[in-house]
């Protein structure tokens, strides 16, 4: 019976991937070829992005949080159409190509976020979360939702034991991040073997008891089952969702699927021969059906579609809200206001006592937040002692997103916060040098 197209195009994934790996004689096939259908069910039925500009601003986000897995992500990027051609899918791992390890940030167009150390990736959807929910507070209009996106995550068994993401996920829960949406690669293994020799826990209890709303276990390869949580996910507006997707590491390897030896090391050619041929799969490397190919790059025609979608809408909420749009670009440009320094120079003067430098500080961001309205900031519960607090803003909280003042409990991803709210915090302090400088 000929392959319907989601299966050939999730082989083609499994085997594309393995394939880098099997090049470049290094990095992990295994949860590639477990976690393709998580991934091809999610990027074909519901991300909303355009590979032709990575950077829309009101793009879905997805982080591949077990970063070790991180020729799943190029293959994606390069079947739908990312600027990430097939050579550099062949110089995987190598000097100077875009396809490094483990993603990074900045190196590679649709690499959201830098993985790799496990945990981290999960607590930077969070960050991103929260900067969804700020933003739409500030900049939606009824008639216009400027911004208003899902935040996706494939996750681990290795994250899910980091402490960071317990940190972040308990924080995501207390906030009430309704459009968080990750999707759990449980495999059972981890590098050393069975995830039993060291984690037994009952994770959706712990989920919920964080305020999570926890689907399954699902079977992972079944494909409408994985879209139907997704569905139910994105309805859940209260809760981040938990997805727990059982999957096989080395999916179709004859010897290594579900052993820990899928895991980071490359298949071997006589494995990866036998694991296509038992497919009817070419064995040719790099293998991409023209219809599979054709079907993936739909993702181009519609990226373009839902930004021009986008566009207009903005533009109507340019021509209603002149001096907010005016704003929004300034802050998503990385710029500060015109202002932003005013009334700097008279806080402080020579003839004063010493002061604390966290008085000082306090003094500064009071004065700076009266003018940089996407200032915002907090602390890991000290800011009694780090002054931090912008005096005359709210806090931010589930029941109203639009405050400046956060609250991450004695633990944070806060360096991410300040990233995502397109604050340059490198710029603003060169900005701020400068001026002393020339005075
Ligand atoms: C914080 C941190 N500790 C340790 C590692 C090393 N490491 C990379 S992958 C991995 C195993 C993770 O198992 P799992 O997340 O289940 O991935 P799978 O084997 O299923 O691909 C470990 C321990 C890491 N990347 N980050
Ligand atoms: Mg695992």
């Amino acid at each position: 019976m000929a392959k319907n197209i989601d299966q050939k195009s999730i082989e083609t994934i499994r085997f594309l991937s393995a394939d880098i790996v099997q090049k470049a004689n290094s990095g992990h096939p295994g949860t590639p070829m477990g976690a393709a259908s998580l991934a091809y069910t999610l990027w074909t039925r519901f991300l909303k992005h355009n590979p032709s500009n990575p950077n829309w601003v009101n793009r879905d986000r997805f982080i591949l949080s077990p970063g070790h897995a991180s020729a799943l992500l190029y293959s994606l990027l390069y079947l739908t159409g990312y600027d990430l051609p097939m050579e550099e899918l062949k110089q995987f791992r190598q000097w100077e190509s875009k396809t490094p390890g483990h993603p990074e940030y900045g190196m590679t167009p649709g690499v959201e976020v830098t993985t790799g150390p496990l945990g981290q990736g999960f607590a930077n959807g969070v960050g991103m979360a929260i900067a969804e929910r700020w933003l739409a507070d500030h900049y939606n209009q009824k008639h216009h939702q400027v911004i208003d996106h899902y935040t996706y995550a494939i996750i681990s068994d290795g994250d899910l034991q980091e402490g960071v993401a317990s940190e972040a996920a308990s924080l995501a829960g207390n906030l009430k991040l309704g459009k968080l949406i990750y999707l759990y690669d449980s495999n059972g293994i981890q590098i050393e073997g069975s995830t039993n020799i060291a984690f037994t826990e009952d994770v959706t209890k712990r989920f919920e008891s964080y305020h999570w709303h926890v689907i399954g276990p699902i079977d992972g390869d079944d494909i409408e089952a994985v879209d139907a949580a997704i569905r139910s996910g994105q309805k859940e507006s209260e809760r981040p969702t938990l997805i727990i997707c059982k999957t096989h590491i080395g999916h179709g390897a004859p010897t290594k699927q579900d052993t820990a030896s899928a895991h980071g090391e490359p298949l071997g050619e006589a494995e990866l021969q036998s694991a296509k041929q038992a497919l009817g799969w070419s064995v040719d490397s790099f293998y991409v059906p023209e219809d599979v190919l054709n079907h993936m790059r739909q993702a181009v025609d519609r990226g373009k579609m839902i930004e021009k979608d986008w566009h207009r809408q903005w533009h109507k909420w340019k021509e209603s809200s002149l001096l907010l749009a005016n704003k929004f670009e300034k802050a998503m440009n990385g710029e500060l206001p015109d202002d932003w320094d005013q009334g700097l120079d008279e806080l402080f003067n020579p003839t004063d006592k010493p002061v604390a430098t966290r008085e000082a500080s306090g003094k500064v961001i009071n004065s700076l937040a009266q003018h940089t309205h996407n200032l915002i900031g907090g602390s890991a519960d000290l800011s009694p002692s780090t002054k931090t607090i912008i005096k005359d803003a709210e806090d931010f909280k589930a029941e109203d997103y639009s405050g400046h003042n956060f609250h991450f409990g004695a633990s944070a991803p806060a360096d991410v916060l300040y990233q995502k709210f397109g604050i340059d915090v490198e710029n603003t302090v060169l900005q701020a040098k400068n001026l002393l400088k020339k005075q």
